[in-house]
């Protein structure tokens, strides 16, 4: 084979073995370039018997045509594979539906989302919000608190007991969020405004009951603190949370071993259809519990009582809950189904503001 054919035959087997575009114009510029090989060979046309310049010419001519061509075919064929390539990996199947996603998808609980409401109104009223373990010692639950070893509200039927430590001490699940204020007043210094939302536990199931549920306690402790501040508290609370201008409030002797003087607050409401209307109406609804903490309670956390005082009190989420957005059965709260949450439950952005409109 003639030099000239052997080397046509490396270029063209080049180009054939090329796959990318940047390669195919390297492989163009060293063979037809300027100080490209065949160019090269142009170069020696003047050596050549003058005889013989004609044929060679016209050879390597047709080498550059035959490299030319072969070329720009590999180069129309390798763009045509980038092309399918790109169409590929950008194709859109428009016949398929939108994709909704987690933000449309996910749901708030109607309770999460009554906590977070309960929040926001005692946060623009001045409150921290606390928390505290869900498994409690007998001193943070019980004993602080003024609960006598000999009270009902200790016994095995009421309260889940975890089995007994080596000193005899059982730990228990909280049966209200309470602790969580004992903790507060054992580590900061009044005056103290907080409410301590959360799990509580207590053995107790049926119709109206589950064995976990969840609360909302408040408290606050200062210099001269008297049931008056309480009765605005409360007072403002349920207004904004039933989100109605008047509430009309009915206090009612009750005992409580933490607080003393202990109170029951009930409210006016009246029902329409299958609506509960609060601030109306000739029914009373019992709310939530309150009292001025009990002295003993503030010696247990080292406060003088002569010094300090405060009012505390606790509120049931769960029937809040219930009552505001009219879900008739409790035990549908924790039974987990989909269709329910979707129902009852709040799209990710309906974040509770009182700016907003809380429930909105
Ligand atoms: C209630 C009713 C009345 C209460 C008392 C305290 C503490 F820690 F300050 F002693 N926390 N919560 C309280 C008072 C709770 O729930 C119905």
């Amino acid at each position: 084979m003639s030099e000239i054919k052997q080397l046509e035959t490396q270029i063209l087997a080049a180009i054939k073995a090329s796959d990318d575009l940047a390669d195919l114009e390297s492989i163009r510029v060293s063979a037809l370039g300027k100080k490209g090989s065949v160019s090269a060979l142009m170069k020696g046309l003047g050596q050549l018997p003058p005889q013989e310049r004609k044929s060679f010419g016209q050879q390597v001519n047709g080498v550059k045509q035959a490299l030319n061509q072969a070329l720009g075919d590999k180069k129309t064929a390798l763009a045509d594979i980038a092309l399918a390539a790109r169409l590929a990996s950008e194709s859109a199947d428009v016949t398929l539906s939108v994709r909704t996603g987690p933000m449309a998808e996910g749901r708030i609980h109607p309770i999460s989302q009554v906590m977070d409401e309960i929040n926001e109104i005692f946060a623009d009223m001045g409150f921290d919000i606390a928390e505290g373990p869900d498994i409690e010692d007998d001193f943070h639950n019980f004993t602080a608190l003024n609960i006598p070893a000999e009270h009902p509200a200790r016994q095995e039927q009421d309260t889940f007991y975890f089995p007994k430590r080596a000193d005899g001490s059982s730990l228990v699940l909280r049966t209200h969020t309470s602790p969580v204020q004992i903790r507060t007043m054992l580590s900061r210094k009044p005056p103290i405004r907080i409410i301590a939302p959360g799990r509580v536990y207590r053995i107790d199931s049926d119709q109206t009951h589950t064995p976990m549920f969840h609360q909302v306690e408040g408290l606050v402790i200062d210099e001269e603190t008297h049931m008056g501040h309480l009765k605005w508290v409360l007072e403002e609370f349920l207004k904004a949370f039933f989100e109605v201008d008047n509430v009309q409030m009915r206090f009612r002797a009750n005992h409580f071993p933490f607080t003393e003087p202990s109170m029951e607050v009930d409210v006016r409401y009246k029902r329409v259809g299958n609506e509960v209307r609060i601030g109306e109406g000739d029914e009373w609804m019992e709310i939530l519990g309150c009292g001025m903490v009990h002295p003993n309670v503030l010696k247990a956390v080292g406060y003088d009582p002569d010094q300090l005082q405060g009012f505390a009190f606790g509120v049931g989420i769960d029937r809040l809950a219930m009552l505001k957005y009219g879900a008739p059965d409790l035990r549908e709260f924790f039974a987990g189904d989909m269709r329910w949450l979707k129902h009852y439950g709040f799209g990710v952005l309906d974040v509770p503001t009182l700016a907003g409109g809380l429930g909105s």
